[in-house]
């Protein structure tokens, strides 16, 4: 992982003739006040959006070591899954969350959280039939993530992405599998390629962590140090609340990750984004140099909460700045 300037990165000539004439950033409703559904976009089936071209040299770029070649087989080897069972069981919602979260955590997850489907975590063009959804997530090895941007003389980064990304396709289709035996709909999504759901923002509510100034998630044990999938389902769940433990706070002190991005791509301010006001990265600054150095991930291996052990000092140093009550008669 190596630190530098903004302006030591051009994309090649191969990359810029790939790039479309529309902005990433249109597309994404930057600077829009209206809440809407997001457009299909990056990693969704190339012909279904204009960075298709761009989206080829991305995949070819994370697949140029063998290492990461063999990470990402696993990412995309699907079980078979099995037909929902006739009889439905029956539990208290409460007893079924437990029972699905020792089940996920048997099963390669690290983390879990379930909350109800809301319209905006849909993609344009899909549709989503059960009313909740489960997201897990998986911890990197931080050692190993740490050493992207990978090169085709050091794969070791991207390959920890990818084996990330092959525990979160086993781990969500067992879930799945299991939800199905009890008699219940259950329908995996693993993380590496778009699918019908965003699983940030579904993350957020289902109380996995804060919005990052770097656009990922901060979670309050593994920082952003993990990947996530999902399952949706119609098994009667406890739903969690959203988790904010002064990391969104915390971000807006801090730019380690936008100095560290090569292209500048994380913006410093908040932005209006299909109605809502959060943290951006410029999807037109990030997108060349993500797909040439194979999906790059600086900026999730440079945050402070992501380096094993810092996350739980943060957390102290921050619970100590929560302002303290006025005494009484002051
Ligand atoms: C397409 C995509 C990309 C694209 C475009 C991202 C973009 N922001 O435009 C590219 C290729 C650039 C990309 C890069 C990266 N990605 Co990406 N990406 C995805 C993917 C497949 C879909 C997201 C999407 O469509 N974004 C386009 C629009 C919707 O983006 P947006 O409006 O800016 O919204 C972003 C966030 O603000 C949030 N969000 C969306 N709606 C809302 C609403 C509210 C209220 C809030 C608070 C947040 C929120 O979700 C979006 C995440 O990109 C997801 C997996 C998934 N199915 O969700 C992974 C995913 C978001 N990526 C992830 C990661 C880690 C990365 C990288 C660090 C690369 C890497 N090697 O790991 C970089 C980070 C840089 C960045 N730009 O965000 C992880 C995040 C995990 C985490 N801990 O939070 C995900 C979830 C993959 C996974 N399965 O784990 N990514
Ligand atoms: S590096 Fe700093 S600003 Fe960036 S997401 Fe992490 S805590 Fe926030
Ligand atoms: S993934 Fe994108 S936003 Fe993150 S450091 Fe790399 S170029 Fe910057």
């Amino acid at each position: 992982m190596t630190r530098r300037s903004p302006s030591s990165y051009t994309p090649s000539a191969e990359l810029i003739s790939a790039l479309p004439d529309v902005s990433g950033n249109l597309i994404n409703g930057l600077g829009e006040r209206e809440q809407r559904r997001a457009s299909p976009m990056f990693w969704h089936p190339p012909d279904q959006h204009p960075f298709g071209a761009v989206q080829e040299i991305a995949s070819a770029s994370c697949r140029a070591t063998q290492v990461a070649r063999d990470a990402f087989a696993g990412a995309y080897e699907y079980p078979a899954l099995i037909p929902v069972a006739k009889r439905k069981g029956r539990q208290s919602d409460k007893t079924w969350t437990e029972a699905a979260t020792e089940f996920a955590f048997a099963h390669e997850a690290d983390l879990f959280g379930a909350t109800s489907i809301k319209d905006h975590y849909i993609v344009d063009g899909y549709d989503v039939a059960e009313p909740n959804v489960i997201l897990l997530g998986m911890a990197h090895d931080w050692e190993r993530l740490r050493q992207v941007p990978s090169t085709p003389d050091n794969g070791v980064g991207v390959a920890e992405i990818g084996r990330q990304y092959a525990r979160g396709t086993r781990a969500s289709y067992a879930l799945a599998n299991w939800i199905r035996a009890q008699g219940f709909a259950a329908q995996p999504y693993p993380g590496p390629r778009a699918d019908a759901l965003l699983l940030v923002p579904a993350a957020i509510d289902a109380g996995l962590g804060e919005l990052g100034k770097h656009g990922s998630i901060i979670n309050r044990t593994y920082g952003s140090n993990f990947r996530l999938a999902a399952v949706t389902t119609d098994m009667p769940l406890d739903l969690y609340c959203a988790d904010s433990f002064g990391a969104d706070l915390f971000c807006a002190n801090c730019q380690v990750c936008s100095d560290a991005c090569p292209p500048d791509a994380i913006m410093s301010a908040k932005q209006w984004v299909r109605g809502v006001e959060r943290w951006y990265v410029d999807f037109d600054k990030c997108i060349p140099y993500f797909a040439e150095n194979a999906s790059c991930g600086v900026c999730i291996a440079v945050c402070p909460w992501s380096r094993p052990g810092v996350a739980d000092r943060l957390l102290v140093k921050l619970a100590r700045r929560e302002p303290k009550p006025r005494p009484s008669g002051a």
